[in-house]
């Protein structure tokens, strides 16, 4: 549980979470969430764009079929066509389905280079999902932490349900990260959809990442989105951007209370750590 004894109050400001500055799921939310950095922002162009291709081409086949039903009804064709080739009709099935394809691959294809070709990163954060956790560990400052999500009998008024946990990840805004993700035990996915970032975290394999993270504080949240057992849905993600001040603050009081001198040793000890189930 969050010891707020470690915060000073300029800091508790950070914590308290506004409806303005977060990226959250909404009651009857129908789209996606909005989103925030130039990978979610090309990924959500790009979905919106697929969504017009998808609307037009169904509309399309929809209609062609009601035409096709009534047209050659029964009534109105005693005798049945026996037309089984038509040379035209089979090139343009052909050829105007993969022209849509070309034009859907440049889009996607460009999306895919920005998130694997642009390296560069002002910070790394190594994230490690566990049954059923997430443990954060910045390797420049050498410090790591586990993140649990804050059980439903604690919560407070300002916090929300299934999604705040005792020990959000901190970051400065405007930067870009990259994420190393791995697993402690069974398969688990980092997943904050705002940020469009969803990376499998596996045992025994380091998957990586980068994301932009915006100007501006804003808390981002998340969940683990691959099924790793019952407490699945209980291992929530916070990712909390802070003034680059604000951040500095916080690091020099969490390397007093994250303090770890060997991080592999930390890890092997979350192992012991129990987490109470939730009915
Ligand atoms: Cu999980």
């Amino acid at each position: 549980m969050f010891n707020f004894k470690f915060y000073s109050p300029h800091l508790l400001l950070i914590f308290l979470p506004s409806a303005l500055f977060a990226s959250e799921p909404k009651p009857w939310q129908m789209d996606l969430q909005p989103p925030s950095g130039i990978i979610a922002e090309t990924a959500t162009d790009l979905h919106n764009f697929l969504l017009i291709v998808i609307t037009l081409i169904s509309l399309f086949v929809l209609g062609l079929l009601i035409y096709v039903c009534w047209r050659y009804r029964e009534n109105s064709n005693k005798i049945a066509s026996k037309t089984s080739h038509n040379t035209l009709i089979e090139i343009l099935w052909t050829v105007i389905p993969v022209l849509i394809l070309v034009v859907i691959a440049i889009p996607s294809f460009k999306l895919l280079y920005l998130q694997e070709a642009d390296k560069e990163y002002d910070m790394v954060v190594k994230v490690t999902g566990a049954q059923w956790y997430w443990n954060y560990e910045y390797p420049d400052e050498k410090i790591n932490f586990d993140s649990y999500m804050i059980e439903e009998d604690k919560i407070t008024k300002t916090q929300k349900r299934l999604l705040d946990v005792d020990n959000p990840l901190i970051v400065p805004e405007g930067i870009k990260i990259k994420f190393l993700i791995t697993g402690n035990d069974v398969m688990h996915s980092f997943f904050i959809p705002s940020l469009a970032v969803q990376v499998y975290s596996i045992a025994g394999r380091v998957n990586e990442v980068w994301t932009e993270i915006p100007n501006g504080p804003k808390t981002y949240y998340g969940q683990c989105n691959q099924i790793c057992g019952v407490n699945h849905a209980y291992m929530p993600i916070v990712l909390k951007s802070v003034s680059k001040e604000d951040y500095k603050k916080w690091l020099k009081e969490a390397k007093t209370k994250f303090a770890s001198a060997n991080n592999n040793l930390k890890i092997v000890m979350n192992n012991e750590k129990k987490f109470k189930e939730i009915n």
